[in-house]
């Protein structure tokens, strides 16, 4: 199968129980996320050779981590050992009108402090088909950003896809460190996963025409974006209608070749867990690419499949496979799998 590399962070989350706060709870529920780890597992289940690079404690945590990552088929090869402490995050449970909320408690994480004289590149990305990075990566460190342009420029070298999701986090960096950041990256990227709002406040874009529709006001951005990066071939992003706290329209957009590709609707009307809902829509659009057989609309139905079953699910990790997503490609509305 297809190797596929991603660099990122891997953490640990511990998640209140519905109806509880932070400060008044006495238990908390263990998962692991990460948005590039997240992503890794998908292309794991679906049938890649995922090789994570990261950097995790040399302690239980650490393996702990090695052990979720391994048990959904990811390769540990660069996964490095050393540092203080693994990222973690806490999340708390929204109910109703109160929204959830993430708590990070990330900072000196043994990522976040690996310097580039420790990894070494070559030989990396040897015969793989993709590279696939987010905005949280280049968000934690100068040496994280310095790393990122390194690889994808190395990736770029040995004539590798690369692929970046924005993922812009408010709560790690400022819209001006992040548009600096990001902006020099984009000349070595293939398939970009952004929206709207990535498009004005990250890259400067003059916002579109108040009476164009949603759907036209993206296309104007892609279209722009384009015009200033014209290597990025794909671009992608997902358009949330919220109904009500728990019941959501979700539809996702693919840009190629000039079209937009829109799929359905799906309506989950009973979300479970929305975290991780865009890493498991970016490995759907990723696998439709790596594929090279399928047309646009079927990539963007897949893709928006498997962020609406994602929704059904705890934790931040998509674990349905190719089959499961496929058969559900028609639903209209997703429920809870039990
Ligand atoms: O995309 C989901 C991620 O946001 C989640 O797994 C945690 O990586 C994470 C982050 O930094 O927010």
């Amino acid at each position: 199968m297809k190797k596929v590399v991603t660099l990122g962070e891997i953490m640990l989350r511990l998640s209140t129980h519905t109806g509880e706060r932070l400060s008044q709870t006495n238990k908390l529920t263990m998962h692991y996320g990460g948005a590039e780890a997240n992503v890794s597992v998908a292309l794991s289940r679906f049938g890649y050779d995922v090789y994570f690079i990261s950097k995790v404690p040399n302690n239980p945590l650490g393996e702990a981590v090695e052990r979720h990552l391994k048990s959904h088929g990811v390769y540990t090869d660069y996964l490095l050992k050393g540092g203080e402490r693994l990222g973690t995050y806490y999340l708390e449970s929204g109910v109703g009108e109160r929204s959830a909320k993430v708590i990070y408690d990330r900072k000196y994480s043994s990522f976040s402090n690996l310097t580039l004289e420790e990894l070494d590149l070559e030989g990396i990305f040897e015969g793989a088909a993709l590279f696939h990075v987010s905005g949280i990566t280049l968000a934690l460190s100068p040496y994280l950003r310095k790393l990122t342009m390194l690889a994808l420029q190395k990736a770029k070298a040995y004539g590798i896809q690369t692929s970046f999701d924005f993922n812009y986090r408010a709560t790690l960096w400022s819209q001006k460190e992040a548009s600096q950041a990001i902006k020099p990256l984009l000349p070595y990227i293939d398939i970009c996963f952004c929206g709207e709002l990535d498009a004005m406040y990250l890259l400067d874009i003059p916002t579109a025409d108040a009476s164009l529709t949603k759907t036209e006001k993206l296309e104007y951005y892609y279209r722009k974006i384009k015009e200033m990066y014209p290597n990025i071939r794909y671009m992608s992003s997902t358009f949330r209608t919220v109904q009500s706290a728990s019941n959501h329209k979700l539809q996702g957009n693919l840009y190629v070749n000039g079209e937009l590709y829109q799929s359905k609707e799906h309506h989950i009307d009973q979300i479970v867990d929305r975290v991780g809902g865009g890493d498991a829509f970016a490995s759907g659009v990723l696998h439709g690419i790596l594929l090279g057989t399928l047309p646009p609309e079927q990539i963007i139905s897949f893709a928006i499949a498997a962020s609406a079953l994602k929704h059904t699910v705890h934790g931040d990790c998509n674990v349905f496979s190719v089959e499961e997503i496929s058969q559900f490609v028609d639903h209209g509305s997703a429920k809870i799998m039990r």
